[in-house]
């Protein structure tokens, strides 16, 4: 063997190539590079990369860089890619998942955490794996969503049937029908671009998102509606998982557990932090009649939920 130093100065060593992985799991998401769900998925693809000594190998894709939501979704199934964040936009497969952002349906962050941590959110979870093939690995508390436009919008009355994206939900497009906006569901990569080109006039999402898709370039305003108070899961195709060793699927629910606990932190931080950003970004607050809109959109989310979604929603009621 050459020494060490003769290594180096002619750097003649064959460098031994990293371990192969066994397992790759790609894991693509919706955020950019800064928001908090890549910083966390950063701290996932550490701890199962330390906690299998290399075993499985995690590559994070941000900013729909596999694709948008519903594709991501689709690409698992199709076994093309492993791990997403997603959450209401699974109503298209399993009914029951509308309920994670049903508008106006959660009055605090407490009963939030005591619905997605209690029964409701099994129910959610067993059936978004029955119909999906996907298991909800762990869940990320969400800030409010807001209504952001190019002017304020304070009342129902003030939508006047502005061109309103929304996700690929149907529950959010018959409830701001009803509010009196025109929904258009739509990817969240091709939201920016829709409302530089005036295809749209506005959208609504949580601050965190706002920041991430740059929309204070393109939107002046925020109208705090805190119309969904909700959360997202962590999700991996139950194939892709089933198909490790039982000591290697530990490791990776371990790390989700870490995920979530680092997210929590984050989070908090972060929801401090975006309303001054945004402000400092240009965009202006608008402080909106709350009443009026959830009166309004209540009605609206009551006559779009089918039986079993009704029953969840009083169950979440009643916590
Ligand atoms: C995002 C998504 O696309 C968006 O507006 O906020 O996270 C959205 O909430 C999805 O529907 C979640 O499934």
């Amino acid at each position: 063997m050459i020494g060490f130093g003769l290594c180096v100065a002619f750097s003649l060593c064959a460098v031994q190539p990293a371990q192969a992985a066994e397992y790759v799991l790609k894991f693509g998401h919706l955020a950019n590079q800064q928001n908090v769900w890549h910083r966390a998925a950063l701290r996932f693809k550490e701890r199962v990369e330390a906690d299998s000594g290399g075993r499985i190998e995690v590559r994070v894709y941000p900013s729909d860089q596999l694709g948008g939501e519903l594709d991501m979704i689709n690409s698992i199934q199709l076994g093309i890619a492993d791990m997403t964040i997603t959450g209401e936009s699974l109503q298209n497969w399993a009914p029951k998942a509308a309920l994670m952002a049903a508008p106006y349906a959660f009055r605090d962050r407490e009963q939030l955490r005591r619905a997605v941590e209690g029964e409701v959110g099994e129910e959610i979870g067993a059936q978004i794996n029955q119909r999906t093939g996907l298991i909800p690995l762990t869940w990320l508390e969400r800030g409010p969503r807001e209504l952001t436009a190019n002017r304020p919008i304070s009342h129902p009355d003030d939508l006047r049937g502005i061109r309103l994206r929304v996700p690929n939900v149907p529950l959010f497009v018959a409830t701001w029908q009803a509010l009196g906006a025109r929904p258009t569901p739509m990817a969240f990569s091709e939201v920016f671009t829709s409302l530089q080109q005036s295809t749209i006039e506005g959208q609504e999402n949580p601050l965190d998102l706002i920041e991430s898709g740059s929309l204070f370039e393109v939107q002046s305003h925020v109208s705090l509606t805190h119309h969904v108070r909700g959360w997202i899961y962590v999700v991996i195709g139950q194939r892709q998982l089933e198909r490790m060793p039982q000591e290697l699927q530990r490791v990776v629910r371990e790390a989700a557990d870490e995920m979530q606990r680092y997210h929590a932190e984050l989070f908090e931080q972060d929801q401090q932090r975006l309303d001054q950003t945004l402000r400092e970004r240009g965009m202006v607050f608008v402080e909106v009649d709350q009443e009026a809109f959830a009166e309004q959109a209540r009605e609206a989310v009551l006559g779009a939920l089918n039986e079993e979604q009704r029953a969840l929603f009083e169950k979440i009621q009643a916590l």
